[in-house]
């Protein structure tokens, strides 16, 4: 099935790191930023929604619109992607999972060493000071008000125009300069700094594996393989073919 080079490349490798994007989580029925958003929130582009502009502009609107998300992850199962990669980390030496998403599956999967770029969306956090909050009174305010200074809430993101939280960025690219295979999976590789870790792992010399619904629009280079089909479907299937009944 699988690309005898790629896995000798796979059994051959001391570190290998992830960088996954929405497309990991749309089996588990979670929209992603490129697919049309459904119901109410239709008519809006997600990434116009999640900057500091438009919170300042609606911060109502922005706040149910993350309330809708928050209610589709709580509802969400991490699925056979998220799982296969808790289990390339029990069988190889070293192995890092960088991600862009918010819903917190890798982890609820039980990935352990997770770097979430883009925050997660359960968490809350003051919008004037950025503390996270754990609770506040429910006193019918639209995002709700901060117990300690009265100012709006937020999820705990990074929006459009916000830098990354400190330290997460350096190591990512720690990860990617250091890992001998970067699987690249469900993820449209627009959005930066994120996209940017891609180009330097293979920079660093790494082999590239992309993973997507989507073709790829250039052919693969040499070290580079793309696998295209979905995600849940593709990687434990690899993962089988690479490690068959291994660390069972
Ligand atoms: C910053 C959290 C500076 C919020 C998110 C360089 C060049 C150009 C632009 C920039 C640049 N540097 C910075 C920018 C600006 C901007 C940016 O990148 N804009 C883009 C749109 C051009 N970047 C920023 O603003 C970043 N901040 O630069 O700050 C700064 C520095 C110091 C001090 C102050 C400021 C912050 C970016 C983070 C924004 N927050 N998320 C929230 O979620 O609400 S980004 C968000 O969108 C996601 O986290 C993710 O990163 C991105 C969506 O992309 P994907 O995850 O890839 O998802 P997408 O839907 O696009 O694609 C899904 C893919 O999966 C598709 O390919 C599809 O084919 C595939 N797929 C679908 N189903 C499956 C599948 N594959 C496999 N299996 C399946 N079943």
């Amino acid at each position: 099935m699988f690309d005898e080079a790629l896995i000798r490349r796979l059994r051959a490798a001391r570190h290998i790191a992830a960088l996954t994007g929405a497309g990991i989580s749309a089996e588990s029925g979670l929209p992603t930023f490129r697919e049309p958003q459904t119901g109410l929130w239709a008519r809006y582009r997600p990434e116009d929604l999640a900057t500091p502009e438009a919170f300042a502009r609606d911060p109502e609107l922005v706040w149910r619109w993350y309330e809708w998300r928050r209610s589709l992850v709580a509802a969400a199962e991490p699925n056979a992607a998220h799982h296969a990669l808790v289990r390339i980390e029990t069988l190889v030496p070293r192995f890092t999972l960088v991600t862009q998403n918010v819903d917190g599956l890798h982890e609820r999967a039980g990935s352990r060493s997770v770097i979430e770029l883009h925050g997660r969306i359960q968490r809350t956090k003051c919008s004037r000071d950025g503390r996270l909050v754990e609770a506040w009174d429910d006193d019918g305010a639209v995002p709700p008000r901060c117990p300690s200074c009265g100012a709006a809430l937020r999820p705990d993101v990074v929006w459009f125009g916000e830098a990354l939280p400190p330290g997460v960025l350096e190591r990512a690219a720690d990860a990617a300069s250091e890992c001998d295979v970067l699987f690249v999976i469900g993820t449209s590789g627009v959005v930066y700094p994120a996209a940017g870790l891609v180009p330097l792992a293979r920079r660093a010399g790494a082999a590239v594996v992309v993973i997507n619904t989507a073709a790829p629009d250039a052919p693969p280079g040499p070290d580079e393989w793309h696998l295209t089909g979905p995600a849940a479907k593709l990687l434990p299937a690899l993962v089988e073919q690479v490690w068959p009944d291994e660390g069972r």
